[in-house]
């Protein structure tokens, strides 16, 4: 490649929509703090996932902390240690103490059977990662959640339209947190959203995401500034008009990769399941060493020398990353299926910047890496 080809190149809807958009807003010189374009915004991705609330806030990172609050979690909350470090340090930001649970390597998600193994008395939530946008076993986990009076909300960052048993995610458990940041199948530059059906938590997340003003001069509830502005309302909004077509290409790429790389010894592409919706923004590969002549690294190091900057996401696990593996030094141990997953994961560029002669090229420059 020429120029380095990148995972996570935004997806860009309409230029002159999203400008049209930013100079109404200068015209109207509402500029953030519930302006009419995140209002818009809020209300489509209600519309999208089915769900009563869409809580529109600066990052996910925010978001999942700014859930967990309002929902009192504390003492120990379970979590898959494979997913982005965001989501355990959302957590420990607040003084929560994140306790990792295996993943099930069918799915790369938390593996509900090995979530009663960590339970303890100081445990108050579960929070499930939709990693890639492939649902987590969400009945399973609220049944555990149910029996042992547990609260259960979901890192939905990668799973924004996406779909399970024909229901939207966004809808499962307490409430859910979509990631629209750069690098996410729609971005706002950089933004997040909470779904609840919940009335009461809903509110109390509205208010808290702006310092707890309920009122001018009346603050009700310790709040941080979690607002989204108008300019990322503005950038969503734009990205959801293009929702299809991005969905398509993403697709279309998927399929490129899953044929070019068919015959590959020790290399296979993550499914998707077609009868759901899925966004496809994440072309995953798996190498298992027992298997493929190279081992990850050697293939990713193959790819990083022609150009094509593949990711290891999520590598290490959480619980190799400080503070955990400090606080937490032996969790390695009973975390096999994390450690193993995600020393044969390699992510791939796809979206609307990548052909599908680029994806030819990248399958390519992997068969030669595999050549002898
Ligand atoms: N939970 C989960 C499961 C997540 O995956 C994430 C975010 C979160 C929570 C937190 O959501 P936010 O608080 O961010 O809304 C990137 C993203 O920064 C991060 O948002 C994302 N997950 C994660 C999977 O990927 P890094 O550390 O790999 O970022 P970076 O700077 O290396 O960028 C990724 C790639 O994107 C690079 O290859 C370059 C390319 N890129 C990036 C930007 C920002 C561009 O081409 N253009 C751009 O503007 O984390």
């Amino acid at each position: 490649m020429n120029d380095k080809l990148y995972v996570g190149r935004p997806n860009i809807g309409s230029r002159e929509r999203f400008l049209q958009r930013v100079n109404d807003m200068f015209d109207r010189r509402w500029l953030s703090n519930d302006g009419p374009l995140l209002k818009e915004f809020e209300q489509r991705i209600a519309d999208i996932t089915g769900t009563k609330y869409a809580i529109a806030v600066c990052n996910a990172t925010a978001g999942i902390e700014l859930a967990s609050k309002a929902l009192e979690l504390k003492g120990e909350v379970i979590l898959p240690s494979y997913t982005f470090v965001a989501t355990a340090h959302a957590l420990q930001w607040q003084g929560i103490t994140p306790v990792f649970a295996d993943l099930d390597p069918a799915t790369h998600n938390i593996d509900p059977a090995k979530i009663e193994e960590v339970i303890t008395p100081q445990t108050t939530g579960i929070v499930g990662v939709h990693v890639w946008g492939r649902a987590c076993n969400t009945e399973t986990i609220e049944a555990i959640a149910a029996r042992h009076n547990l609260k259960v909300m979901y890192d939905a960052s990668h799973g924004f339209g996406c779909s399970i048993g024909g229901r939207m995610l966004g809808t499962f458990g307490e409430c859910e947190v979509f990631s629209f940041h750069a690098t996410k199948f729609i971005n706002c530059f950089e933004g997040g959203v909470v779904t609840t059906n919940n009335d009461s938590l809903a509110d109390k997340m509205r208010l808290m995401r702006n310092f707890g003003f309920v009122d001018y001069d009346k603050v009700v509830y310790l709040g941080i500034n979690g607002k989204m502005n108008e300019v990322c309302a503005a950038m969503g909004l734009t990205n959801l008009e293009a929702m299809d077509d991005i969905v398509a290409i993403n697709r279309r790429n998927y399929l490129a990769y899953c044929d070019g790389l068919r015959s590959m010894p020790g290399v296979s592409v993550i499914r998707y399941e077609p009868k759901e919706k899925n966004n496809y923004q994440y072309v995953v590969i798996e190498v298992d060493p027992d298997v493929c002549p190279r081992n990850r690294d050697e293939i990713v190091e193959a790819l990083h020398a022609e150009n094509v900057i593949a990711r290891k996401y999520f590598w290490p696990g959480c619980h190799r990353m400080e503070p955990y593996c400090t606080t937490q030094p032996n969790d390695w141990k009973r975390l096999p299926e994390t450690e193993r997953v995600s020393a044969q994961v390699i992510v791939l560029p796809t979206g609307q910047t990548v052909s599908e002669d680029t994806v030819t090229q990248v399958c390519k420059i992997i068969k030669n890496a595999l050549r002898p």
